[in-house]
């Protein structure tokens, strides 16, 4: 793109395009000036095409499409489908989307809801766009995989493509409070596990062959196991790595590395912690590579490693929050090695001692990551969209 064209979009859209700054401090500055969500739960870009756009999701089911005019960001609606969403309990609702690595040739999107009735029933659904991306054909659903929810807290629901091309998927433990069905650990729901679908091979989906339960074990489905509620999940556009934030029960938030087959514990362990006293142990069991208790907050909201250029001090620090306190922290890794390296064992790396970058933040829903790799918030409450920005 024209450097003209890009500093222009980039005025339209309320975007700095300063010099990069070496802060130690951050701050919030307001994006989509004028423009106001009804608890909005995700910020999508558009892939990179004739012009920058975003997706502002909307908890209760609409999805705008913000694009740049001569007048600043054009609002229209993506898609509207509040008739078919039930978003009453307040973890319920339009949860997830995620475009197809090939989206701008075959205009698939994949999104993640609470479909309307009692109980819940978590909907993975493929809709198609069929005019470049401006708006969804909501005649165009086709069921990936529906999951029945016992309860109606924990729905999880994020979902992402990797850089495999693969279709991850997160889900609760189905809810109610210490997982007392235990479905948390058992390899034969796919309640409280990280799934990874292959929605190219077979419709409406292949079973990956490399995936760690493909030849028996447990549903073949599952990538991770021993979640309670993941709450937002990505992948390290450097490295790979996979990065997963899972909401805790009533002491301890965390955060994991994420590698295939691998058991994060609940409800056996919450955080790095016993939860269940007697039947505690720790063998087979990974702990988060962070944790906080809540007398910083209540709910995490995973980020995103960040790699853009305007923050170079923050480069390769895992960006995270939470939902109550609105604290937004980085986890900063002790060698620059681990995050430069592909195929390592994250495992293996080691991290600072988290650091606050924002010490009072709004209730963050969700994080966002622009094409050139900056970070964004998402305030529920106050419908509005955030940029993280250097202080000095
Ligand atoms: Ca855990």
């Amino acid at each position: 793109m024209r450097r003209w064209l890009a500093a222009l979009i980039g005025l339209v859209l309320g975007l700095s395009l300063a010099a990069p700054v070496r802060a130690e401090s951050y701050a919030l500055a307001p994006m989509f000036k004028g423009h106001e969500f009804d608890k909005p739960v995700l910020l999508l870009p558009a892939p990179p095409d004739k012009v920058v756009a975003w997706y502002v999701v909307e908890q209760e089911g609409v999805i705008w499409r913000l694009a740049p005019d001569e007048n600043g960001p054009h609002q229209t609606v993506f898609v509207d489908l509040r008739a078919r969403i039930e978003s009453g309990p307040n973890e319920a609702g339009l949860l997830g989307m995620a475009l197809h690595p090939n989206f701008l040739e075959n205009g698939r999107v994949y999104l993640s809801y609470t479909a309307k009735g009692s109980p819940l029933v978590s909907h993975i659904a493929m809709f198609v766009s069929r005019d470049g991306g401006r708006t969804l054909d909501e005649t165009s659903e086709t069921t990936v995989l529906t999951l029945d929810q016992p309860y109606s807290n924990h729905n999880g629901g994020h979902i992402a493509f990797g850089p495999d091309r693969k279709l991850y998927i997160g889900f609760g433990d189905g809810g109610s409070g210490g997982d007392p069905k235990g479905f948390g650990q058992n390899p034969n729901t796919l309640l409280g596990k990280l799934l990874r679908l292959d929605v190219d091979g077979a419709a409406p989906y292949a079973i990956p062959p490399d995936n760690p339960f493909a030849m028996g074990g447990a549903r073949p489905e599952i990538y991770a196991t021993g979640l309670r509620n993941p709450w937002r999940f990505s992948f390290d556009r450097v490295n790979g790595a996979l990065w997963l934030a899972d909401v805790g029960q009533n002491e301890w938030e965390e955060i994991n590395l994420v590698t295939a087959g691998s058991n994060y514990g609940w409800n056996i362990r919450e955080g790095a912690h016993c939860f269940d006293a007697d039947a505690c142990r720790t063998e087979g069991l990974i702990d988060p590579v962070a944790e906080y208790d809540h007398d910083e907050g209540c709910s995490v909201t995973g980020g995103f490693v960040y790699r853009g250029r305007a923050l170079p001090a923050l480069w390769g620090a895992y960006v995270y929050g939470d939902y109550c306190s609105g604290t937004i922290w980085g986890l900063f890794p002790k060698s620059d090695a681990d995050v430069f390296s592909t195929g390592a064992n994250p495992r293996a790396w080691s991290f600072e001692p988290p650091r606050v970058l924002i010490e009072r933040g709004p209730n963050i829903s969700s994080f966002g990551e622009g094409l050139d790799s900056e970070l964004y918030v998402l305030d529920h409450q106050g419908g509005r969209v955030f940029r993280i920005v250097g202080e000095k």
